[in-house]
């Protein structure tokens, strides 16, 4: 790769250092995360001539303990005049006695294709038969017919393909195979109502958790997921909710790993327009590994993977302060911007409270983290983020109500240009920021309309991944 590029990439003060990014380059798509004798595998959709989207290919990276990353050669690419002509889409990589296969979409038009590898998933064989599904289903007008996702139940092969029927809405097609070869057509497992989920649901992803079953599509929008009952081949979605309250984190996907947790990761795009992407030689990065369980009550629950503690440097802790309207400097020097921050507040009288982070000396530039529960709104509040006039500056946020009585800990994940937020493991919000001040590191509490109460505060310096 052009050592110029790789060099300008890595002097970028918005580079993640401790989220997965490509050398340089655009990637969006997670695709077909799996571990396999234990080393976790990861996809994803990668252009490697340019920060734009475009020349889909699948990069490949692997760890060992899902915080490091090892970048390996690109796994798949276009056979120019093959069936993925103009782009190998996301798809999922399974095991299938012993064979490593990606389930993958060819473009354009949108079929269905498989690879193998005999190498420990170095380099892959696209099936000659390719593409194994060359069709939508007859009678059905769709919407779009890609992203598949399989896993293996006693009779064979099941797997949903994202699509969308014409007028009806969003839908997760369910298909059955004893090989991985030849697919039979079962029916929609799931079709969403075009006003409340859209037209087309992208990057189905469809897994036991706990009792139930949580399907999760990308609708062009946030993260939608439907838990509820799965029985022969029929799927009763019972509640539904949101995966990220932001609007960065993207098309996720997810695995179950060997020591039985489910895993997921998301395509945290830029916030700052397509046509300066390409400008800055990178674009995109993928969210931290998130574990998603079943809470007691049969809330769905969102924390990040235990492993990223590892990365965890100098510590500092805060206890016991009063938050009011008037305070500021609460947390002397703590500043930085590869954070991590484990805030634990009762919300008392306040109208709004939270942290301020990536806050210059002179305040033109902050990003607010906070929660109003007299609203139930979580938010990240970028709206004076960063001065440059490219950056989009916005707030992004979603409901979240806090149970009566529980405190209120936000988990918060500081990463350059990147912020993960987790309240209570019960809601996650991804936002993108782009300070342009040197010294826009502080970090501070806020509390608007009463005083709050920071019961404690851990604080991380985090180191890189690389
Ligand atoms: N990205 C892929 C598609 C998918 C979309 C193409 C979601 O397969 O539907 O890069 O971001």
């Amino acid at each position: 790769m052009d050592q110029s590029l790789l060099e300008r990439v890595s002097r970028d003060p918005h580079r993640p250092i401790y989220h997965f990014v490509p050398p340089a380059n655009w990637m969006n798509d997670p695709n077909g995360p799996i571990q396999v004798d234990g080393v976790y595998h990861m996809f994803y959709q990668y252009n490697p001539f340019g920060a734009n989207h475009a020349n889909m290919h699948w990069g490949h990276a692997r760890s060992r303990d899902l915080v490091h990353w090892e970048h390996l050669p690109i796994a798949l690419a276009p056979t120019p005049d093959g069936p993925d002509k103009d782009g190998i889409y996301s798809g999922c990589c399974v095991m299938n006695q012993g064979t490593p296969t990606i389930i993958y979409t060819g473009v354009h038009p949108q079929v269905q294709c498989i690879a193998t590898s005999d190498d420990g998933l170095l380099t892959w064989r696209k099936h000659p038969a390719n593409p194994v599904i060359a069709t939508p289903p007859e009678g059905i007008a769709v919407t779009g017919f890609r992203d598949p996702f399989a896993w293996r139940e006693e009779d064979g092969w099941y797997m949903v393909v994202g699509s969308g029927i014409e007028n009806v809405g969003g839908a997760a097609l369910l298909y059955r195979s004893p090989d991985l070869m030849s697919w039979e057509y079962l029916g929609p497992l799931c079709t969403g109502k075009l006003a409340e989920s859209g037209h087309m649901w992208e990057c189905p992803n469809f897994f036991p958790l706990g009792e139930a079953h949580l399907l999760a599509v990308s609708p062009y929008g946030k993260v939608i997921y439907f838990l509820g009952d799965y029985a022969d081949h029929a799927f009763e979605p019972s509640t539904s909710g949101l995966l990220d309250l932001g609007e960065s984190w993207y098309a996720p996907n997810s695995l179950l790993d060997e020591r039985g947790r489910r895993l997921m990761w998301g395509w945290l795009k830029e916030m700052r327009p397509r046509e300066v992407q390409p400008e800055h030689g990178w674009a995109g990065a993928h969210s931290l590994p998130r574990e998603l369980y079943m809470h007691d009550d049969g809330a769905l629950g969102i924390k990040p993977a235990q492993e990223l503690e590892t990365l965890r440097g100098a510590y500092t802790r805060y206890d016991a302060l009063a938050i009011k309207p008037s305070g500021q400097g609460l947390l002397g020097d703590l500043r930085g911007d590869a954070l991590e921050l484990v805030a634990t507040f009762d919300p008392g009288t306040a109208e709004s409270l939270g942290l301020l982070v990536r806050q210059s000396r002179d305040g033109t530039e902050w990003t607010a983290i906070s929660y109003a529960p007299r609203t139930g709104r979580l938010a990240v509040d970028g709206s004076h983020a960063s001065l440059d006039p490219q950056a989009t500056n916005k707030e992004v946020g979603g409901e979240f109500w806090l149970n009566p009585d529980d405190l209120l800990t936000l988990h918060i994940y500081l990463d350059r240009s990147v912020i993960e937020v987790f309240a209570n493991e019960r809601a996650a919000i991804a936002h993108r920021v782009y300070p342009t001040r040197a010294d826009s590191q502080g970090v501070d509490l806020f509390a608007t309309g009463g005083t709050a109460r920071l019961i404690s505060l851990h604080a991380w310096e985090m180191s890189s991944i690389w």
